[in-house]
């Protein structure tokens, strides 16, 4: 197989044997952040298909998602940083209660990180009065929630209701990201019900971008 072609197998397969040496060879052509978005990012898609349609079990998937973290903790010292551009704010990122999945949220701590803000990222299955504590000893600009379950998009609103709840609401702009959202449901529904700020971001780019815009 072709190097691009076989990188992206190898997310499919959980396949981590010979996986650097690959990647180092995909870095000699391509800047590390382009392997990540058009090969291991493809890897995973069809990853989430095959399990979607029954077509792979789950111990195969976590598997799959394994290689894939290992992959982008070796590309991550080779993305550009943007130097001298620290101290621009701070964001608090998780993933909401009940939820286990990070690699888009940790994509986004690396995105963010690079960029000149500091992310304090709390992990995977955080409670919202978890995220509130750390907002507020850290001296959060914006709090970010990351979930790809169905079942996370009602706890962003439950998490945004609490946040009104407590009067912080306009003290936090929000940024929500994660496969199960929709532009229309955070921008229309979410932003009816929250007393702040709601954005979306599709990826951890729009991620970014919003970050400069709130913060500006
Ligand atoms: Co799960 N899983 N999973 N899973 N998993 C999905 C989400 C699913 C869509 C698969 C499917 O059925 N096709 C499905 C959800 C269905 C639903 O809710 N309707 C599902 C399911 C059902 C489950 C379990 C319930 C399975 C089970 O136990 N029976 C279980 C849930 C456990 C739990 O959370 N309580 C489960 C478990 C797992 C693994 C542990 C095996 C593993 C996760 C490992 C890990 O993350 N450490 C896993 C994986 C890998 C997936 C899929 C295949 C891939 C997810 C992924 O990493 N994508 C996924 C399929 C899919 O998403 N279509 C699936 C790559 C990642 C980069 O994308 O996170 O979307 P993503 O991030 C993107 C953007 O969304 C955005 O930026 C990133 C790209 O730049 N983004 C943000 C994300 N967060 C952001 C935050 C921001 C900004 C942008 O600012 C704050």
């Amino acid at each position: 197989l072709p190097l691009e072609e076989r990188l992206k197998r190898r997310i499919i397969d959980g396949e981590r044997v010979g996986l650097e040496a690959d990647l180092d060879a995909a870095l000699a052509e391509r800047p590390a952040l382009e392997i990540v978005n058009d090969t291991l990012l493809a890897g995973m898609k069809v990853v989430g298909e095959l399990f979607g349609s029954g077509q792979m079990q789950l111990p195969f998937v976590l598997q799959s998602a394994e290689v894939m973290k290992s992959a982008v903790a070796h590309l991550e010292p080779h993305m550009d940083k943007v130097e001298g551009a620290e101290g621009k704010g701070t964001i608090v990122l998780a993933t909401v209660r009940g939820d286990v999945h990070d690699i888009g949220k940790n994509l986004v701590d690396i995105i963010l990180s690079n960029n000149g803000y500091t992310v304090v990222n709390l992990g995977i299955k955080q409670p919202v009065s978890a995220i509130v504590e750390a907002a507020e000893q850290h001296g959060a600009d914006v709090i970010g929630m990351s979930g790809l379950l169905v079942k996370s998009t009602v706890i962003m609103k439950e998490n945004l209701e609490e946040l009104n709840a407590r009067n912080l609401a306009a003290k936090y702009p929000v940024i929500l990201g994660g496969a199960a959202l929709t532009r229309a449901y955070v921008e229309q529904d979410l932003h009816e019900i929250y007393d702040g700020e709601v954005r979306y971001a599709r990826d951890a780019f729009e991620g970014l971008r919003l970050m400069d815009a709130l913060i500006a």
